[in-house]
């Protein structure tokens, strides 16, 4: 088996040398699903595997604008799209210095699995570019919202492809965005998701994967007869994801004890609070400044240039970026005690990393699982706005919780050994059998 692997991946990496992120992401599925499909020769007939990390399309643009002080700035935009067999293409855009084509189409696979976990018919993409909002006025940041736009509404649509927020791209990029597409299509639609609310966006969503990772992560913690009261939690991170996974472990009565950013983090031993998470959001959403002033604020201890997995907990819940947990890290959590890891970031933690938690049989939520409820509400803010209607709170977060449920039964499903549940092989097993049966479906596309 371990052969058949070797010669898939060879070929991967020849067609896309230099992506080692890519490679990454295709070696965890392929590990998965080509056991899997020796016993389900239809998919290795038709080549799917070979054919799912083939992106359909890659688009790749020039992003030129004036920055503050007249000086011609240029970028390079991206929209990855991967796989429209179940949907139209669907998954967030990542402004950032790090972003390439690499990074792009390790978010763009992965998103094919997770939108199809979903349960709704959401193909998979992924897009960005290497501009930093970071330290840029609002009117710089609007103008290469702009810039990006003017080139990328040639892609998209609302039946097409709709992009989303991720690292870098929140409620004012999101805003920019759609301003831009208005303008150059003189139609109102929903082809981003994550609008603000008076404007086609959806109730929940801003919440939607944090709350998501944490209803997951009670999931799993319920197959062992346990739950997130009293549990120390550590979470990486300080934006959108991270946010609301503290939100939400404070309702249940979880003490989240660590907050990051790509500075450093910081550790409060007594716990998150309300009151304390409303001065993070002040401080991220609207000052934009570091975590850092957290421990000035209250007092606490600051670890700089560090990710909080030394520190002590029960669940931890890496809600930053990928790769951020080496082996060592994960030995380390594993040796304190730790009992379950919900991933809010996409693929956080590496190979190594991973090994080392199924091994010890924690709970291993990979994000494409955990990570979910953020594009299943961008899902259901499609269905809002082609219903032009608008759903309730209550009812947004128990279609959330709902489908995090059933993201969870489809991993049991696929990756239940003995006792054990692998939640990598479930998630990547289910993930692929309903793209693989649309892609035989439709013949060869
Ligand atoms: P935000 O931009 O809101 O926040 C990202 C946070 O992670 C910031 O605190 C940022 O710190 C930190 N961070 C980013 N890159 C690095 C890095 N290289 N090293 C250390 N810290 C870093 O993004 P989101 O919260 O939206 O996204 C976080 C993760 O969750 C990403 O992996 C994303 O792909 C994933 N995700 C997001 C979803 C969404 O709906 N937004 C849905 C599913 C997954 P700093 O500000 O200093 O850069
Ligand atoms: O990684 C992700 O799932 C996202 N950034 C959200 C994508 C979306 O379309 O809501």
């Amino acid at each position: 088996m371990s052969k058949k692997i070797e010669e898939f991946m060879a070929m991967v990496i020849e067609r896309n040398p230099g992506e080692p992120e890519f490679h990454q992401a295709v070696r965890e599925v392929a590990e998965s699903v080509i056991p899997f499909i020796e016993k389900n020769p239809k998919y290795q007939k038709a080549k799917i595997l070979e054919r799912m990390t083939e992106p359909e399309r890659v688009i790749m643009f020039r992003v030129p604008w004036l920055d503050d002080k007249g000086e011609v700035q240029i970028n390079r935009g991206y929209r990855i799209q991967m796989s429209s067999a179940i949907g139209p293409y669907k998954g967030g855009i990542r402004l950032h210095p790090s972003v390439n084509l690499s990074i792009l189409k390790f978010l763009a696979f992965e998103q094919v699995f997770k939108n199809s976990l979903t349960t709704l018919p959401m193909g998979g993409a992924k897009g960005g570019s290497n501009f930093d909002p970071k330290g840029k006025s609002d009117n710089e940041v609007m103008r290469f919202c702009q810039s990006f736009m003017t080139e990328l509404a040639k892609h998209i649509g609302s039946d097409t492809d709709v992009p989303a927020g991720d690292i870098g791209t929140g409620a004012r990029e999101i805003g920019y965005m759609f301003g831009q597409y208005k303008r150059l299509r003189n139609e109102f639609t929903g082809v981003l998701t994550g609008k603000g609310l008076g404007w086609g966006g959806s109730l929940i969503r801003p919440e939607a994967t944090g709350y998501g990772c944490v209803y997951f992560v009670q999931e799993m913690l319920k197959t062992r007869g346990e739950s997130l009261k009293g549990k120390i939690c550590t979470v990486s991170g300080s934006g959108n994801v991270a946010q609301y996974t503290v939100e939400k472990l404070i309702q249940l009565d979880a003490k989240p004890v660590t907050l990051s950013d790509s500075n450093g983090f910081i550790y409060d031993p007594k716990g998150v609070d309300e009151q304390k998470l409303e001065f993070v959001m002040e401080l991220k959403n609207v000052k934009r400044g570091r975590i850092k002033e957290y421990a000035d604020e209250f007092k606490c201890k600051y670890f700089e240039g560090k990710f909080p997995w030394e520190i002590k907990c029960d669940v931890a819940f890496p809600s930053a970026t990928q790769n951020e947990i080496h082996e060592a890290d994960a030995k380390k959590l594993v040796k304190n005690g730790c009992i379950a890891i919900g991933e809010g970031a996409n693929m956080p933690s590496t190979p190594e990393a991973v090994e080392v938690f199924l091994d010890a049989k924690i709970l291993y939520a990979p994000g494409k699982a955990s990570n979910a409820g953020g594009v299943a509400i961008s899902g259901l803010e499609m269905s809002q706005n082609s219903q032009r209607l608008s759903w309730t709170r209550d009812e947004v977060d128990e279609k959330l919780l709902q489908i995090m449920i059933s993201i969870h039964e489809s991993c049991v499903k696929y990756g239940k050994e003995g006792k054990y549940i692998n939640y990598v092989n479930g998630a990547n097993i289910a993930g692929f059998v309903k793209v693989a049966n649309a892609m035989i479906d439709q013949g060869l596309v």
